[in-house]
């Protein structure tokens, strides 16, 4: 076996991961970092992601870093079925939707940020949750409006499975997860929803990972 990732069951960033290589039926061996011990801390884990945060992957002894980045590699790897479109608005479009979830939403909710804010900052749990609530609600909204605009009701864009997808369950996931509401957003839950039924996305979930409390 080539393909090592190593994840945590509830990084929702590593579930994306999960979903492509399992999407890929790549066979992979999973080790797992254990977030809340601090594993991703240790200078050995660093060799593999200098920034300390799951997930990383190891393909034929080489280090890659950056979930999005991971994918693209696996997507480029193993061709089928494509994780993106091959017209370039639409491929934009997927990776728009895409970022809006990795680069605007994740990073300000991830746990470092959340610890952060409860020890260095000084703030209660009421804070904490009101900052969650806040960018976890202009993302969806931003999201919603999107698959307004591109969505079947069974993917985000059009009628293929793409990258926005395997990025929105974990996100949805996360969401659950701290008691956000998501009925002001019907259509991102009826994707979800749909998109949890494939088997690709039910292997990857966190309950299903070896490391799962
Ligand atoms: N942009 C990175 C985000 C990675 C990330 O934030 N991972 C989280 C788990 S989802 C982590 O390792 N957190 C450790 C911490 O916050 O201390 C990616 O997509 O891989």
């Amino acid at each position: 076996m080539t393909y090592k990732l190593f994840s945590y069951f509830r990084s929702s960033a590593s579930y994306r991961v999960r979903i492509a290589l399992n999407l890929k039926q790549i066979d992979y061996e999973l080790i797992p970092i254990h977030l809340r011990h601090g594993e991703h801390q240790s200078s050995d884990y660093r060799s593999r992601n200098p920034q300390g945060l799951v997930p990383a992957l190891e393909h034929d002894g080489k280090q890659l870093a950056q979930s999005l980045a991971i994918i693209e590699y696996t997507n480029t790897r193993v061709p089928t079925p494509p994780l993106l479109p091959g017209e370039p608005f639409s491929r934009a479009t997927v990776r728009a939707m895409a970022q809006n979830i990795a680069c605007d939403m994740h990073p300000l909710c991830n746990l470092r940020v959340l610890k952060y804010l409860r020890t260095v900052l000084r703030q209660d749990d009421d804070a904490v949750t009101r900052w969650y609530q806040h960018w976890m609600a202009e993302g969806f909204e931003g999201l919603e409006r999107s698959f307004e605009q591109y969505s079947d009701g069974q993917y985000c864009f059009g009628a293929e499975l793409s990258l926005a997808d395997i990025c929105l369950v974990p996100q949805v996931h996360n969401a659950r997860r701290f008691g956000f509401d998501l009925k002001p957003y019907p259509l991102t839950s009826k994707i979800t929803e749909s998109l949890e039924q494939h088997p690709a996305f039910i292997a990857a979930r966190p309950d299903q990972q070896p490391d799962a409390e």
